[in-house]
Parts: structure tokens; sequence; C-alpha cells
């Protein structure tokens, strides 16, 4: 198999490992890079099925995409890759795919495509080129702790910073979040994408979680410390949560590690 595709296929089968995929929940996807496109090339077909996109993306036209499928599970993308996740190409005007490897027998890419390419076309262009994954998850903890409180950036990223010495360092701009949207829709896409240019991950209230990063293994990083920092927090507010990080040890991690922290989360 490809190197790119089966690190690809890796993080879908670790993700259902960890509980985060439950039926056809979550998706992912990868924008090639040209040396992907050259190790994948001979198995792409000459003309595949064309799809309007609902949707325009001219800051990403021609680029090519590793994409799980619409409905397909997890859980069997490493059993069945050329069934369960494709290779697209977008035109030149950004405005449709064709489907040029896998998602056979008439499958089509995750039904949250609008999100996926409008984040791509955001952080394409704030991180300079470098970032290409996109990942959407369900893990049960960090969307338990979007019904405790109200859909606000900084709640919720105070809360994750204190509930784990990493987290200041792993995620110092924080996490965005987003009341309820209708999921698969051109607005949830745009939304989020607004505040995926700051944050590099965005919670969906009552829902799950995008995240994305330059490499396949930042993106499932920095989602697995965010839903660690979610089960520590859920842990210690039912046994009782008697004292926590204080600001100015946040602040202190942050100069330690060299980060920039987001100072406008922090309270004094
Ligand atoms: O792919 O996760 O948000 C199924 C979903 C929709
Ligand atoms: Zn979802």
């Amino acid at each position: 198999m490809e190197k790119v595709i089966s690190e690809f296929i890796k993080l879908c089968s670790d993700g259902y490992a960890l509980g985060w995929h439950e039926r056809n929940g979550g998706n992912l996807s990868y924008r090639m890079k040209d040396e992907d496109v050259k190790e994948t090339r001979h198995l792409m077909k000459k003309e595949g099925r064309h799809y309007d996109l609902p949707l325009s993306c001219s800051g990403l036209s021609g680029e090519y995409f590793l994409i799980t499928g619409s409905g397909k599970y997890m859980r069997n993308v490493s059993l069945a890759p050329e069934e369960n996740i494709g290779i697209i190409r977008l035109d030149d005007d950004g405005k449709g795919y064709t489907i040029l490897w896998g998602l056979e027998n008439g499958a089509k890419p995750t039904s949250e495509i609008p999100t996926h390419l409008l984040n791509h076309e955001v952080r394409k262009k704030v991180s300079g080129d470098t970032n290409r994954v996109i990942y959407h998850a369900h893990p049960a903890n960090i969307t338990a702790l979007s019904y405790t409180i109200e859909p606000d950036a900084k709640t919720l990223t105070r809360i994750l910073w204190q509930s784990e010495t990493e987290c200041a360092v792993v995620f110092p701009e924080g996490v965005g979040i987003l009341d309820w949207m209708m999921p698969g829709s051109v607005e949830i896409g745009v939304e989020t994408s607004r505040l995926i240019g700051k944050y590099r991950a965005v919670v969906w209230a009552f829902h799950g979680i995008f995240g994305c990063g330059d490499t396949l293994d930042e993106a499932f990083g920095l989602i697995h410390t965010i839903e660690k920092a979610a089960e520590i927090y859920l842990k210690a507010k039912s046994a009782g949560i008697i004292r926590s990080i204080k600001d100015e040890d946040l602040v202190s991690l942050a100069s330690y590690f060299s980060v920039n922290l987001n100072t406008e989360f922090i309270e004094n």
C-alpha cells in the first residue's frame, strides 16, 4: 500500500480504537503534496465521476485530497480502503470535483465536505500552505463537556488548559466552540472555517470536534490531548474540584516552552 494511503488508514483505525467513530461518525481529509500525487498517480483514473459542490473553493483549485466516504464506517477503512475512502481532485474553478481513485460502487465523499474544504481553504492560507489535515471525530468527553458550558471559547479553553498541564503548550491559541448547527450544511462549514483560522480545533456543541494540522499525527494528537483533558475535567468535576492550575502557572508554562499563549483567555 502507498505510504500516504496507509498513514491515512492508520488514523482512521486509531480513532475507531479510541471509540471516537461509532457507526459512520467522523470523517477525515488530507490535502496531498505533489510527491503524494506522484506516488499514487498509477492508481488514479484518467476520467472519473464528477460532482458539483454546493460552494466554491477557488483557494483549493486543482488540489488533490484523500477523503473518507459518506456513510462509511471508520472501522471498515483498513479492511476495504477503495470502498471507504478515495482521492478527489478539485476542479480548476473550485466548484466541483472528480473522484480519481476509491469510493467504489458509487460512493461519495463525506457529507461534511463543505466544512472540510472551507477549513482547508482557510488553513492553507493562514498556515502558509503547511496545513494538510482536517479531522472530525465524536469523542465522548469533549462532547459531554459541551453540555456543561455556554458555547464560549474562553470558558472552554480555560477548563481545558486547567485540566492537564500540557494543554496550554499544545493549543496555546485556545479551542473554539460553535453552538448547535445542522451537520453537513454549508452554513456550519462557513462558521467553522471562521473559527479555524484562529483556533486549530473547534468543538461542535452536542456533536463532536474538528481539528487540523500539518500532519496526520499533529491533527490526531491535538484532538487526543483535548479529549483527554475533557475526560480529566469531567472526572475531577464529579469527584469535586478544590483547586486547579493557576493563571500565573499557565503564563510561566507558555514562556518556558516558548509558545504564544492567547492572553485574552488569562484572567489577571
Ligand atoms: O460522517 O460525523 O457529522 C458522519 C458525521 C457527520
Ligand atoms: Zn459528526
